[in-house]
C-alpha cells in the first residue's frame, strides 16, 4: 500500500492562528484528505513550537508563566484546526515529554560521535530571530527580518559541526532534483550551500534563557530552539512507536512557508545526516501571502483569521478561495474583491447552480427517481462523461505536482460544461412535451453523475460541500470514494435523490 507523511510547520505559540498558517494548513489537509481517500497510508502531523526567547518574552508581556501560557496558547491552535475541519492525525508540542526526551536522546548521541563541541564565540545576534547573523546576511547592518540592528553578543556555547555535511548535502540536492521543491527554492538552497555554511550554535546559556529544553550533558545550557524543533518531525513518529517510524519517515514530506527555507533545507538534513538517519523525501515550500497587496500584521490590524472567515463565508469558500487563488510556491494577495469575485463565479453560480437546477428538475419531473440513460448515449451524452474523465485524469496529475489551483481549476471546468449541457439539451424545454420525458429523464440521469464524479472530485477541496452533494445524491457513504464506477452505474433503477441544498448563497 502507498504511503505518505504529511507535516506542517509547528506554528510558534506567540500568535494565534491566521491566514498564514491556515494556507499550510489548508493545503495539508487537502493532501491529507485526497491521499487517504485514494486508499494510502497516511500519517499527518501538526502542533505547536513553544521553547525560545520569543515565547519566554511572549509568556511575560501576558503575565504568565511560561508553562501555563503555552499550555494556553497550543490549546487555542489545536481547537482552531479542529473548528477548521483539519484532519491531522497527531498534534505535538515541543513540550511533550516524550519530544524533550528524544531531542535529549538526539543530542547525546551526536555529541558522543564529535559532531557537537563546545567553543568561545562573539557574534551579532538577532532577538527576534533567535540566531546570530554573519554581517553578510545582514541588511544596512540590520536583520533584513525584523529591521533591527542585531546585539553583539559574546559567550561560550555547543556548536554543531554542520559543515562538515555541507558537501554531502549539495550532492544530495544535486541528486535527488525534487528534494526540495519547487525549483526556485531548491536553487536557494543550492546557492546557499555555495557560500561556507558554518557551524550552528545550539546552546543558548541559562543565564539569558531557561525556557527550553536543557543540554543533557551541560545543564548550563538550553537547546536552540531550532534545533529542538525540527526534531518533532522524527519524535513524533518514534512516539507511535518504532514501526510507525519505518513505515512513514522514508515518506516523509515536509510543508513550510518560504520564510523558514534555511532550517528545513540546511540544518534540518545535516542534522539527519549526523544522527544517522536517512533524509525526508520532499520539502515542499510554499509563497507567503499578502493582504490587499500589504504585508499581514497586528500593528496595520490586517490579519485575516480563518475562523472569522469561516463565519462569514464557510470554510469550503475559504478553503476554494486559498487553493484556487495561489500556485504553490509562489506568493499571493488576498483581495476581498478576488474573494467576492471568486466566490459567486465558481462557488454560486457554477457549482451551486449545477447542483440547484439538476436536484430541482429531478425533482419536479420525476419526483426525484432516477431514470434510464439512453442506449446507446448521443454524442452530447459521451461528451460530458468524457469531460469529467478528463477531469479526474487533469487532477491526479496536477495533485502529483502540487498544482491544487491547477486540479480545482480542471474540475470547475467540467461542472462549468455540465452548466452548458443543461442549455444544450434544454431539459426544462423539452418536458413540456410528455413523449420528451424519456430523454429528459436521461439528460437528469447523466447530471447526476456529473455532480457524483465532482463531490468525488472536490471532497479533499470542499469537504463539506461535497458531503452535502453525496448526501442529497442519497450515495451511501462507502460509494462516495468509489472512483472507478462507470460513467452510468453508480444510480441503480429506481434510486431516489433528494431536493436541493443550498450550498453556497451568493454573496451580495
Ligand atoms: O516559523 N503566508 O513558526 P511560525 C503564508 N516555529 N504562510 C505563512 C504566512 C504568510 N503570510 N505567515 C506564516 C515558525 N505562514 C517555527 C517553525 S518548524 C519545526 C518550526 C506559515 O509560527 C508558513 O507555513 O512563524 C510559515 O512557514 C509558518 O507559518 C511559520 O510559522
Amino acid at each position: 500500500m502507498p504511503r505518505i507523511y504529511i507535516t506542517t510547520p509547528l506554528y510558534y505559540v506567540n500568535g494565534d492562528p491566521h491566514l498564514g498558517s491556515a494556507y499550510t494548513m489548508i493545503i495539508t489537509d487537502t493532501l491529507a484528505r485526497y491521499y487517504r481517500l485514494r486508499g494510502w497510508e497516511t500519517f499527518y502531523l501538526t502542533g505547536t513550537d513553544e521553547h525560545g526567547d520569543k515565547i519566554a518574552q511572549a509568556a511575560a508581556e501576558a503575565g504568565m508563566d511560561p508553562k501555563a501560557f503555552t499550555d494556553q496558547v497550543s490549546q487555542t491552535f489545536r481547537a482552531a484546526w479542529d473548528l477548521c475541519g483539519i484532519t491531522y492525525d497527531h498534534f505535538i508540542r515541543t513540550t511533550d515529554p516524550y519530544h524533550v526526551r528524544y531531542v535529549q536522546e538526539l543530542l547525546t548521541k551526536v555529541y558522543e560521535a564529535g559532531d557537537i563541541y563546545f567553543d568561545r564565540y562573539g557574534g551579532l545576534y538577532c532577538f527576534g530571530c533567535e540566531r546570530f547573523y554573519t554581517p553578510k546576511e545582514l541588511r544596512d547592518g540590520r536583520c533584513p527580518d525584523h529591521l533591527v540592528e542585531p546585539t553583539l553578543i559574546e559567550e561560550e556555547n555547543y556548536f554543531f559541526r554542520m559543515g562538515k555535511y555541507q558537501e554531502r548535502l549539495r550532492q544530495h540536492i544535486e541528486a535527488h532534483p525534487d528534494f526540495i521543491r519547487p525549483e526556485g527554492f531548491r536553487n536557494e538552497v543550492l546557492a546557499m550551500l555555495r557560500e561556507p555554511i558554518g557551524d550552528l550554535c545550539i546552546s543558548r546559556p541559562k543565564s539569558r534563557l531557561t525556557w527550553g529544553i536543557e543540554i543533557p550533558f551541560d545543564r548550563r545550557y538550553v537547546t536552540y530552539v531550532w534545533f529542538d524543533a525540527l526534531i518533532n518531525y522524527v519524535s513524533a513518529l518514534k512516539y507511535k512507536g518504532e514501526e510507525m517510524f519505518q513505515k512513514f519517515w522514508p515518506e516523509a514530506q515536509h510543508f513550510i512557508g518560504k520564510d523558514i527555507l534555511k532550517p528545513h533545507g540546511v540544518f534540518w538534513p545535516t542534522m539527519l545526516m549526523a544522527a544517522g538517519l536517512p533524509l525526508y523525501k520532499h520539502l515542499n515550500v510554499h509563497g507567503f501571502w499578502t493582504v490587499e497587496g500589504q504585508k499581514m500584521s497586528k500593528s496595520l490590524g490586517n490579519v485575516i483569521s480563518p475562523l472569522v472567515m469561516k463565519e462569514r463565508i464557510g470554510m469550503d469558500a475559504f478553503r476554494y478561495f486559498l487553493l484556487r487563488e495561489s500556485v504553490f510556491g509562489q506568493d499571493a494577495d488576498f483581495r476581498e474583491e478576488s474573494l467576492h469575485a471568486r466566490y459567486n463565479a465558481d462557488l454560486a453560480n457554477n457549482l451551486g447552480n449545477l447542483v440547484s437546477r439538476t436536484l430541482a428538475m429531478q425533482d419536479r419531473y420525476f419526483k426525484g427517481v432516477v431514470q434510464p440513460l439512453d442506449d446507446p448515449p448521443p454524442a452530447i451524452d459521451r461528451q460530458l462523461a468524457a469531460a469529467f474523465t478528463q477531469a479526474a485524469a487533469e487532477v491526479e496529475t496536477q495533485v502529483a505536482h502540487l498544482g491544487l489551483s491547477r486540479a480545482l481549476e480542471a474540475i470547475f471546468r467540467a461542472t462549468d460544461y455540465a452548466n452548458k449541457y443543461i442549455t444544450e439539451t434544454a431539459p426544462f424545454t423539452l418536458a413540456k412535451d410528455p413523449a420528451s420525458l424519456p430523454r429528459v429523464g436521461a439528460v437528469l440521469h447523466n447530471l447526476l453523475e456529473a455532480l457524483r464524479v465532482a463531490a468525488q472530485l472536490l471532497a479533499p477541496f470542499l469537504p463539506d460541500a461535497s458531503t452535502r452533494i453525496f448526501t442529497a445524491l442519497a450515495l451511501p457513504r462507502e460509494q462516495w470514494s468509489a472512483y472507478d464506477v462507470p460513467w452510468g452505474k453508480m444510480f441503480p433503477p429506481g434510486h431516489r435523490v433528494h431536493t436541493a441544498p443550498v450550498l453556497f448563497p451568493r454573496l451580495s
